[in-house]
């Protein structure tokens, strides 16, 4: 079935985490940029620590991404998060050419309260995360009661903290 639920027919604000990530061009600049419009809206919590990490599918060849997830205190949903996510990434210019290929700006949907959506252009809590290093690294970071060291050892890929953003 298609569509969205958040448990409520009307909310406040709710806890919600985007994951964002860079192969391409000035990788730290791009993110620093995202971080910077987000911070306009005035609802950004906290940034992860920054995480150098080998790409995961996609071309072979790729260069290492630099990875963080992002804090939301938000009244957005799900969808108004995809296009403000979608708006950051057209900010970064970014074209998209190859399917998983290298990127000026990836902008994910992550989770978003208790709110679930399964519709064809969206899917939160996002569908691949739960395999993903480069996103249950850093979301452990900033929300250990959400990913136990056993999910984060299931993860594939090679993930380095390399500091701040
Ligand atoms: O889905 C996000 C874009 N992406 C990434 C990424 O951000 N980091 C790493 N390490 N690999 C990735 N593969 C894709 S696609």
């Amino acid at each position: 079935m298609s569509g969205s639920s958040s448990g409520a027919t009307s909310r406040g604000a709710v806890r919600a985490f985007l994951g964002l990530g860079s192969n391409l061009g000035d990788r730290r600049a791009h993110l620093r940029r995202a971080v910077e419009l987000l911070e306009d809206e005035g609802d950004l919590v906290t940034v992860s620590p920054l995480y150098e990490t080998d790409p995961v599918g996609g071309p072979p060849g790729q260069d290492a991404y630099l990875n963080v997830v992002v804090e939301l205190r938000t009244t957005a949903t799900a969808r108004q998060l995809l296009e403000r996510c979608a708006r950051l990434e057209a900010d970064a210019h970014r074209v998209r050419t190859v399917r998983f290929g290298p990127r000026t700006l990836d902008a994910d949907v992550l989770l978003v309260g208790t709110e679930r959506v399964d519709d064809p252009d969206l899917v939160v809590p996002h569908p691949r995360m739960r395999e993903r290093r480069f996103v249950l690294a850093p979301l452990a970071d900033l929300a250990p009661e959400l990913v136990t060291p056993e999910a984060l050892e299931a993860t594939l890929g090679t993930v380095t903290k390399v500091g701040t953003l």
